[in-house]
């Protein structure tokens, strides 16, 4: 598949109604693939959110059909999930780490990372913060990846080995992705950061095909555990993964992963409906987040009162395998929460770095209440308006 492919339409590569676990790298039926804007010293932007849901499980053979008509739902309509609370008071003290460090500066950065370090649209092409996650471990609960790759600067580790990676359709590894968009040296949040690979998946697309429903969900809850177990604090944890119908499993493992102390960021989901419907987003103490594009507007994903902020979601520049790119950094094309989610998780490593002993309930709301309010334009479909911003630390 050639890596430019501007017209290229994601195809949907998700199972059928067996699937439990769907990543969240929806291609958005109504959002146009924009052109790509190769950041500095990027190219070849591969489409790199293609499915609309794929699934942990092999996909048969639905990788033709298209992606725009969200696919029946499988999802059993009772949402287990209650509403994220906007604001947790626990005014505990957490400490400031170390003396303010100077501000740091990367310069045409891609339009996510340009866009989540000002409150107006206009972009300056300009990343500035000051604390970088450094101190700060990110758990990546995905499909295991390459953490050698350089463009993880040395940071990334194996934490759970379990499963094995989720490659999509044009080659685009979503565990590497997801890294990359949380603390790749080029094109994370956050460059400081640690980031751990909890491998929670096995595979996604057209592979093993003999896990069943219950078994991806066994395995997300093996990764979960481990994370509770082994988790460091500070950390961390991003879920770029849901599940089509009530988990209770899911939602124990969770829960158990932030009374731990760490924070839990989730992708709302892709299907175009309620984030509550689709655990882990939604859960109590888990921060869900919708995804926007480059014109702050809703991507059109899943949304609703379950939702707690935006992030950058669409055309996104993330690092890839030297195989399909020898820059390793590429642009996705269409919208996926899968990428909106390790923005914040990258966020949230930003405030751990500077207020590390910050409980999980007031990284939220900082996350929270610091959002830009009232940026993204048009039918927000129920969800709050407010968008990811990271200056101010
Ligand atoms: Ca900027």
């Amino acid at each position: 598949m050639p890596l430019r492919s501007p017209a290229h339409r994601p195809r949907a590569l998700r199972a059928g109604a067996t699937s439990a676990v769907l990543l969240a790298l929806a291609a958005c039926g109504t959002t146009p693939a924009s052109s790509p804007a190769p950041s500095s010293g990027t190219s070849a932007p591969p489409a790199a959110s293609s499915p609309t849901a794929p699934t942990a499980v092999p996909t048969p053979a639905d990788g033709e059909q298209s992606a725009s008509p969200r696919p029946a739902p499988t999802v059993t309509p009772t949402p287990t999930a209650t509403p994220t609370p906007t604001a947790t008071p626990t005014p505990t003290a957490a400490g400031s780490a170390s003396p303010a460090p100077a501000p740091v500066t990367r310069r045409k950065p891609g339009w996510a990372l340009d866009r989540i370090d000002q409150r107006t649209r206009t972009l300056d092409a300009r990343y500035t913060v000051t604390h970088q996650g450094q101190g700060v471990t990110v758990y990546v609960v995905d499909g295991l990846f390459d953490v050698k790759n350089p463009e993880l600067g040395g940071r990334a580790s194996v934490g759970l080995k379990s499963g094995r990676g989720c490659a999509l359709e044009d080659g685009t590894d979503h565990g590497l992705f997801v890294a990359g968009i949380i603390g790749g040296r080029r094109t994370g949040v956050a460059q400081r950061a640690r980031l751990v690979a909890v491998g929670a998946l096995n595979g996604c697309e057209g592979g093993s095909g003999d896990e069943t429903e219950a078994q991806q969900r066994a395995r997300v809850v093996r990764a979960l555990t481990w994370v509770a177990k082994n988790g460091r604090r500070p950390g961390v944890v991003n879920l770029s993964l849901n599940v089509d119908a009530p988990a209770p499993t899911v939602a124990a493992a969770v829960q158990a992963v932030v009374d731990a102390g760490l924070t839990v960021v989730a992708s709302a989901g892709n299907r175009g409906e309620d984030a509550c419907r689709f655990p882990p987003a939604g859960l109590p103490s888990v921060v869900t987040v919708a995804a926007s594009t480059r014109q702050d507007r809703d991507a059109g994903l899943n949304h609703g009162r379950c939702v707690d902020l935006f992030a950058p979601g669409e055309d996104v520049d993330s690092v890839v395998n030297e195989g399909l790119d020898p820059d390793r950094v590429v642009t996705s094309e269409g919208a996926a929460t899968s990428w909106a989610a390790p923005y914040v998780s990258g966020a949230a490593a930003l405030y751990l770095s500077a207020h590390p002993e910050a409980s999980p309930a007031q990284v939220e709301r900082w996350l929270v209440g610091h959002a830009t309010r009232g940026a993204l334009r048009g039918n927000l479909h129920g969800s709050p308006n407010r968008l990811l911003h990271v200056r101010g630390l």
